[in-house]
Protein backbone atom coordinates (compact mmCIF):
# COMPACT_ATOMS: atom_id res chain seq x y z
CA UNK A 1 0.00 0.00 0.00
CA UNK A 2 1.21 3.44 -0.39
CA UNK A 3 2.27 5.52 2.67
CA UNK A 4 1.44 9.53 2.73
CA UNK A 5 2.64 11.70 5.31
CA UNK A 6 0.45 15.29 6.24
CA UNK A 7 3.04 17.56 7.19
CA UNK A 8 1.07 20.15 9.33
CA UNK A 9 -1.78 17.87 10.01
CA UNK A 10 -3.07 20.16 12.91
CA UNK A 11 -3.83 23.10 10.57
CA UNK A 12 -7.33 23.98 9.20
CA UNK A 13 -7.01 22.13 5.77
CA UNK A 14 -4.40 19.72 7.62
CA UNK A 15 -6.93 18.04 9.32
CA UNK A 16 -9.48 17.92 6.20
CA UNK A 17 -7.11 16.38 4.46
CA UNK A 18 -5.87 13.71 6.86
CA UNK A 19 -9.66 12.82 7.12
CA UNK A 20 -9.52 12.22 3.30
CA UNK A 21 -6.55 10.17 3.16
CA UNK A 22 -7.36 8.20 5.67
CA UNK A 23 -10.64 7.31 4.06
CA UNK A 24 -8.74 6.89 0.76
CA UNK A 25 -5.88 5.09 1.78
CA UNK A 26 -6.53 3.64 5.04
CA UNK A 27 -5.47 4.80 8.57
CA UNK A 28 -2.25 2.91 9.23
CA UNK A 29 -1.11 4.25 5.75
CA UNK A 30 -1.27 7.76 6.86
CA UNK A 31 0.88 9.16 9.15
CA UNK A 32 0.80 13.09 10.37
CA UNK A 33 3.23 15.62 11.78
CA UNK A 34 3.18 19.06 12.98
CA UNK A 35 4.40 21.19 16.00
CA UNK A 36 1.27 20.89 18.12
CA UNK A 37 -0.96 17.64 18.54
CA UNK A 38 -4.19 17.92 16.13
CA UNK A 39 -7.51 18.75 18.11
CA UNK A 40 -9.31 15.64 16.58
CA UNK A 41 -9.73 12.38 17.38
CA UNK A 42 -10.06 11.14 14.02
CA UNK A 43 -7.05 12.15 12.77
CA UNK A 44 -5.07 11.02 16.00
CA UNK A 45 -5.78 7.91 14.76
CA UNK A 46 -2.74 7.94 12.43
CA UNK A 47 0.64 7.92 13.46
CA UNK A 48 1.63 10.77 14.79
CA UNK A 49 5.36 12.66 14.30
CA UNK A 50 6.27 15.87 16.32
CA UNK A 51 8.12 17.49 13.87
CA UNK A 52 9.50 21.07 13.03
CA UNK A 53 9.39 21.63 9.23
CA UNK A 54 11.82 23.98 9.49
CA UNK A 55 14.01 21.78 10.95
CA UNK A 56 15.90 20.40 7.83
CA UNK A 57 17.66 17.15 10.30
CA UNK A 58 14.13 16.08 11.34
CA UNK A 59 12.26 16.51 7.70
CA UNK A 60 15.39 14.36 6.45
CA UNK A 61 15.36 11.86 9.13
CA UNK A 62 11.77 11.48 9.42
CA UNK A 63 11.38 11.05 4.93
CA UNK A 64 14.34 8.84 4.83
CA UNK A 65 13.35 6.19 7.07
CA UNK A 66 9.06 6.78 6.38
CA UNK A 67 9.76 5.92 2.74
CA UNK A 68 6.83 7.76 1.82
CA UNK A 69 5.03 7.61 -1.97
CA UNK A 70 3.70 10.80 -1.18
CA UNK A 71 3.94 14.17 1.58
CA UNK A 72 1.31 16.88 1.47
CA UNK A 73 3.63 19.63 2.81
CA UNK A 74 0.63 21.98 3.88
CA UNK A 75 2.46 23.44 7.16
CA UNK A 76 1.99 27.73 6.74
CA UNK A 77 1.67 31.15 8.10
CA UNK A 78 -1.33 32.88 6.27
CA UNK A 79 -1.75 36.12 4.78
CA UNK A 80 -2.94 38.02 7.95
CA UNK A 81 -0.77 36.39 10.82
CA UNK A 82 2.19 37.24 8.18
CA UNK A 83 1.95 40.84 7.73
CA UNK A 84 2.36 41.14 11.82
CA UNK A 85 5.64 38.27 11.90
CA UNK A 86 6.84 38.77 7.94
CA UNK A 87 10.35 36.95 9.03
CA UNK A 88 9.06 34.28 10.69
CA UNK A 89 6.29 33.97 8.01
CA UNK A 90 9.23 33.95 5.39
CA UNK A 91 11.13 31.39 7.68
CA UNK A 92 8.68 28.79 7.79
CA UNK A 93 6.97 28.85 4.36
CA UNK A 94 10.34 28.87 2.52
CA UNK A 95 12.40 26.99 4.81
CA UNK A 96 9.82 24.06 5.44
CA UNK A 97 9.10 23.90 2.11
CA UNK A 98 12.78 23.68 0.13
CA UNK A 99 13.42 20.99 2.91
CA UNK A 100 10.74 18.67 1.90
CA UNK A 101 11.70 19.59 -2.04
CA UNK A 102 15.77 18.50 -0.80
CA UNK A 103 14.25 15.50 0.59
CA UNK A 104 12.74 14.86 -2.71
CA UNK A 105 15.85 15.21 -4.69
CA UNK A 106 17.61 12.80 -2.58
CA UNK A 107 14.81 10.24 -3.65
CA UNK A 108 13.03 9.43 -0.50
CA UNK A 109 9.62 10.16 -1.49
CA UNK A 110 7.85 9.86 -4.55
CA UNK A 111 5.37 13.15 -4.78
CA UNK A 112 5.17 16.18 -2.74
CA UNK A 113 1.61 18.36 -2.98
CA UNK A 114 2.60 21.81 -1.39
CA UNK A 115 -0.47 24.73 -1.58
CA UNK A 116 -0.19 27.84 -2.84
CA UNK A 117 -2.85 30.59 -3.06
CA UNK A 118 -4.70 33.41 -4.68
CA UNK A 119 -1.95 36.14 -2.70
CA UNK A 120 0.11 35.41 -5.36
CA UNK A 121 -1.93 37.59 -7.27
CA UNK A 122 -2.16 41.55 -6.45
CA UNK A 123 -2.71 45.06 -7.71
CA UNK A 124 -1.16 44.81 -10.61
CA UNK A 125 -3.11 41.73 -11.67
CA UNK A 126 -6.61 41.47 -13.33
CA UNK A 127 -9.26 41.66 -11.00
CA UNK A 128 -11.48 39.23 -12.53
CA UNK A 129 -11.27 36.08 -14.12
CA UNK A 130 -7.58 36.07 -13.85
CA UNK A 131 -5.93 33.47 -16.55
CA UNK A 132 -3.75 31.18 -15.17
CA UNK A 133 -0.79 32.56 -17.00
CA UNK A 134 -1.39 35.91 -15.10
CA UNK A 135 0.69 38.84 -13.68
CA UNK A 136 2.06 37.78 -9.99
CA UNK A 137 2.18 40.86 -8.03
CA UNK A 138 1.70 39.90 -4.43
CA UNK A 139 2.44 42.15 -1.54
CA UNK A 140 2.09 40.17 1.25
CA UNK A 141 4.71 38.10 2.91
CA UNK A 142 2.79 35.40 2.64
CA UNK A 143 2.00 36.09 -1.34
CA UNK A 144 5.57 36.16 -2.02
CA UNK A 145 6.52 33.45 -0.19
CA UNK A 146 3.83 31.68 -2.64
CA UNK A 147 5.33 32.83 -5.60
CA UNK A 148 8.86 32.33 -4.74
CA UNK A 149 7.71 28.85 -3.58
CA UNK A 150 5.74 28.18 -6.91
CA UNK A 151 8.84 28.98 -8.83
CA UNK A 152 10.85 26.66 -6.28
CA UNK A 153 8.55 23.58 -7.25
CA UNK A 154 9.29 24.11 -10.89
CA UNK A 155 12.81 24.26 -10.63
CA UNK A 156 12.88 21.15 -8.59
CA UNK A 157 10.50 19.40 -10.92
CA UNK A 158 12.47 20.48 -14.05
CA UNK A 159 16.26 20.15 -12.69
CA UNK A 160 15.80 17.20 -10.58
CA UNK A 161 12.37 15.56 -12.23
CA UNK A 162 10.96 16.33 -8.57
CA UNK A 163 7.15 15.35 -9.04
CA UNK A 164 5.96 18.39 -7.22
CA UNK A 165 2.03 19.40 -7.93
CA UNK A 166 0.32 23.02 -6.77
CA UNK A 167 -2.38 24.58 -6.56
CA UNK A 168 -3.77 28.25 -5.75
CA UNK A 169 -6.53 28.08 -3.51
CA UNK A 170 -9.12 30.71 -2.86
CA UNK A 171 -10.43 31.01 0.70
CA UNK A 172 -11.36 27.59 2.13
CA UNK A 173 -14.61 27.00 4.03
CA UNK A 174 -15.24 23.70 6.07
CA UNK A 175 -17.17 22.64 9.42
CA UNK A 176 -14.85 20.37 10.68
CA UNK A 177 -11.48 22.65 11.10
CA UNK A 178 -11.27 26.29 11.76
CA UNK A 179 -8.93 28.55 9.95
CA UNK A 180 -6.53 30.70 11.86
CA UNK A 181 -4.47 33.98 10.77
CA UNK A 182 -6.34 34.50 7.26
CA UNK A 183 -8.34 37.26 5.57
CA UNK A 184 -10.86 34.81 3.98
CA UNK A 185 -11.46 33.58 7.61
CA UNK A 186 -14.73 35.44 7.96
CA UNK A 187 -16.31 33.51 5.79
CA UNK A 188 -15.99 30.65 8.31
CA UNK A 189 -16.14 33.01 11.54
CA UNK A 190 -19.57 34.11 10.11
CA UNK A 191 -21.40 30.75 9.79
CA UNK A 192 -20.53 29.93 13.65
CA UNK A 193 -21.52 33.39 14.92
CA UNK A 194 -24.54 32.54 13.20
CA UNK A 195 -25.42 29.99 14.51
CA UNK A 196 -24.91 31.12 18.48
CA UNK A 197 -27.70 34.15 16.72
CA UNK A 198 -25.37 36.93 17.51
CA UNK A 199 -24.56 39.71 14.99
CA UNK A 200 -21.35 39.14 13.14
CA UNK A 201 -18.76 42.02 13.24
CA UNK A 202 -16.90 41.20 9.95
CA UNK A 203 -13.48 42.46 9.25
CA UNK A 204 -13.57 43.03 5.62
CA UNK A 205 -16.31 45.74 4.23
CA UNK A 206 -19.70 44.41 2.64
CA UNK A 207 -18.62 44.49 -1.18
CA UNK A 208 -15.34 42.99 -0.80
CA UNK A 209 -15.36 40.01 -3.06
CA UNK A 210 -13.31 37.21 -3.34
CA UNK A 211 -13.01 33.61 -4.77
CA UNK A 212 -14.04 31.12 -1.83
CA UNK A 213 -14.17 27.25 -2.23
CA UNK A 214 -15.92 24.72 0.11
CA UNK A 215 -13.56 22.60 1.83
CA UNK A 216 -15.01 19.22 0.33
CA UNK A 217 -14.32 20.94 -3.15
CA UNK A 218 -10.77 21.29 -2.14
CA UNK A 219 -9.74 18.25 -0.74
CA UNK A 220 -11.55 15.94 -3.49
CA UNK A 221 -9.77 18.71 -6.18
CA UNK A 222 -6.31 18.09 -4.54
CA UNK A 223 -6.81 14.01 -3.94
CA UNK A 224 -7.77 14.44 -8.21
CA UNK A 225 -4.39 16.66 -9.18
CA UNK A 226 -2.08 14.17 -7.21
CA UNK A 227 -3.89 11.12 -8.50
CA UNK A 228 -3.67 12.40 -12.00
CA UNK A 229 -0.86 11.04 -14.53
CA UNK A 230 2.34 12.89 -14.57
CA UNK A 231 2.28 13.81 -17.94
CA UNK A 232 -0.99 15.32 -17.47
CA UNK A 233 0.29 18.04 -15.56
CA UNK A 234 1.69 21.12 -17.43
CA UNK A 235 1.46 23.57 -15.21
CA UNK A 236 4.77 22.99 -12.37
CA UNK A 237 3.85 26.31 -10.63
CA UNK A 238 1.04 26.23 -9.37
CA UNK A 239 -3.09 25.73 -10.65
CA UNK A 240 -5.40 28.63 -10.75
CA UNK A 241 -8.75 26.59 -8.93
CA UNK A 242 -11.95 28.01 -8.82
CA UNK A 243 -15.23 27.04 -7.18
CA UNK A 244 -17.58 30.56 -5.78
CA UNK A 245 -17.09 34.20 -5.60
CA UNK A 246 -18.57 36.09 -3.23
CA UNK A 247 -18.27 39.39 -0.73
CA UNK A 248 -19.48 39.32 3.07
CA UNK A 249 -23.08 40.79 1.92
CA UNK A 250 -23.72 37.65 -0.23
CA UNK A 251 -22.78 35.25 2.46
CA UNK A 252 -24.80 37.14 5.36
CA UNK A 253 -27.69 37.60 2.83
CA UNK A 254 -27.29 33.56 2.06
CA UNK A 255 -27.72 33.28 5.74
CA UNK A 256 -30.64 34.81 5.79
CA UNK A 257 -32.21 32.63 3.56
CA UNK A 258 -32.03 30.28 6.99
CA UNK A 259 -32.24 32.38 9.52
CA UNK A 260 -34.25 35.86 8.53
CA UNK A 261 -33.07 37.94 11.66
CA UNK A 262 -29.24 37.13 11.08
CA UNK A 263 -27.55 40.62 10.94
CA UNK A 264 -24.34 41.57 10.45
CA UNK A 265 -21.82 44.59 10.37
CA UNK A 266 -18.94 45.95 8.89
CA UNK A 267 -15.92 47.18 10.53
CA UNK A 268 -12.97 46.32 8.49
CA UNK A 269 -9.08 46.06 9.78
CA UNK A 270 -5.74 45.79 8.28
CA UNK A 271 -6.88 42.88 6.55
CA UNK A 272 -9.54 44.70 4.04
CA UNK A 273 -6.35 46.64 2.80
CA UNK A 274 -4.92 42.28 1.92
CA UNK A 275 -8.16 41.53 0.25
CA UNK A 276 -8.06 44.76 -1.62
CA UNK A 277 -5.19 43.35 -3.41
CA UNK A 278 -6.62 40.13 -4.43
CA UNK A 279 -8.63 39.52 -7.39
CA UNK A 280 -12.61 39.16 -7.34
CA UNK A 281 -12.65 35.98 -9.15
CA UNK A 282 -10.03 33.54 -11.02
CA UNK A 283 -10.07 31.19 -13.91
CA UNK A 284 -9.24 27.55 -13.84
CA UNK A 285 -9.42 26.53 -16.95
CA UNK A 286 -6.09 25.04 -17.32
CA UNK A 287 -7.06 22.98 -13.92
CA UNK A 288 -10.36 21.36 -16.16
CA UNK A 289 -8.35 20.42 -19.49
CA UNK A 290 -5.21 19.06 -17.38
CA UNK A 291 -6.43 17.01 -15.09
CA UNK A 292 -10.49 17.43 -15.31
CA UNK A 293 -11.35 19.66 -11.80
CA UNK A 294 -14.86 21.01 -11.57
CA UNK A 295 -16.57 22.33 -8.58
CA UNK A 296 -19.68 21.22 -7.62
CA UNK A 297 -20.64 23.22 -4.19
CA UNK A 298 -21.30 26.96 -4.33
CA UNK A 299 -22.97 29.14 -2.12
CA UNK A 300 -26.33 28.48 -1.35
CA UNK A 301 -25.90 24.78 -0.85
CA UNK A 302 -22.31 25.28 1.26
CA UNK A 303 -24.31 27.39 3.35
CA UNK A 304 -26.98 25.04 3.72
CA UNK A 305 -24.14 22.38 4.65
CA UNK A 306 -22.34 24.81 6.86
CA UNK A 307 -25.12 25.66 9.02
CA UNK A 308 -26.56 22.05 9.32
CA UNK A 309 -23.26 20.68 10.70
CA UNK A 310 -22.48 24.26 13.05
CA UNK A 311 -25.74 22.97 14.55
CA UNK A 312 -25.19 19.56 15.80
CA UNK A 313 -22.01 20.98 16.93
CA UNK A 314 -20.95 21.61 20.30
CA UNK A 315 -20.24 25.80 20.82
CA UNK A 316 -17.23 25.77 22.28
CA UNK A 317 -15.67 24.81 18.21
CA UNK A 318 -15.22 28.85 17.81
CA UNK A 319 -13.02 29.73 20.90
C1 LIG B 1 -5.58 33.66 3.56
O1 LIG B 1 -6.61 34.33 3.66
O2 LIG B 1 -4.46 34.05 3.91
C2 LIG B 1 -5.71 32.28 2.95
C3 LIG B 1 -5.46 32.31 1.47
C4 LIG B 1 -6.42 32.95 0.57
O3 LIG B 1 -4.49 31.78 1.02
N1 LIG B 1 -6.99 31.74 3.21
Amino acid sequence: MARTLVIGAAGQLGIEMVLALQAQEGITNVDISDIRVPDNDAVMKSRFLHMDATDEGAVFKTLEEGKYDTVYHLAAMLSATGEKKPIAAWDLNMRSLLNVLEAAKEGWVKRIFWPSSIAVFGPKTTRKSVPQNALLDPTTVYGISKQAGEYWCRYYHEKYGVDVRSVRYPGLIGHRSLPGGGTTDYAVEIYHVANSRKCYTCFLKADTALPMMYMDDAVRGTLELMAAPAEHIRVRTSYNLSAMNFAPSEIAESIRQHMPDFEIEYVPDERQAIALTWPESVSDDAARADWGWKPRILLPEMTHIMLEAIADQSPEVLN
